[in-house]
């Protein structure tokens, strides 16, 4: 069997961090759980405008991987998933859905809203997910692109494209911001 290719294996990582109970599937409760780790990680409400808008961009992106699908499913085995991604292939018109993933998910971890991240504000997303301090300073450096010394929306918002699509950086550092380290 020929090696999977780094954009599959990206992928086959997305799956696992999704598949958190480990059904062999994805379905959009995977989905919801991720929206409501943020709720209590950052100890917003559900109806807060940040978490709707959060919900609303996966939403969106779960209905792109089914439009992909076989009609009539609802959950996607690692292939399926692997393949939806791949065919919705994130260019033009769906590369707007991880645009409002990325701001989504920029407005909950800039936490004093100056519309940067700051260090401190990486540092307690990082303690959200669980990711050791001690890879701090080196993932937050990858994704700083224009070295400001702050992640902006757009510095997001490029790692989760550079995710999704095609290209053989095996660590590009987008998957953080979707649980994948
Ligand atoms: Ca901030
Ligand atoms: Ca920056």
């Amino acid at each position: 069997m020929a090696t999977a290719d780094p954009l599959t294996r990206r992928l086959r990582r997305l799956f696992a961090a999704l598949d958190t109970d480990e059904e062999r599937y994805v379905t959009w409760e995977n989905y919801q759980r991720i929206v409501n780790r943020y709720v209590n990680g950052y100890e917003l409400a559900e109806s807060d405008t940040k978490i709707k808008a959060l919900e609303r961009a996966y939403w969106a992106q779960w209905l792109g991987l089914l439009a992909q699908a076989t009609p009539g499913r609802d959950r996607l085995s690692q292939d399926e998933f692997v393949a939806a991604h791949r065919a919705a292939g994130y260019g033009a018109q769906a590369s707007q859905v991880l645009e409002d993933i990325a701001q989504a998910i920029f407005t909950v971890l800039d936490v004093d809203g100056d519309k940067r991240i700051n260090r401190d504000e990486f540092a307690r997303y990082l303690a959200f997910c669980e990711i050791s301090d001690g890879d701090a300073a080196a993932i937050f450096q990858r994704l700083d692109l224009d070295r400001d010394a702050f992640i902006s929306q757009r510095e997001v918002a490029r790692s989760l494209r550079a995710f999704h699509l095609y290209n053989d950086d095996l660590n590009t550092p987008g998957g953080i911001f979707l649980g994948v380290s």
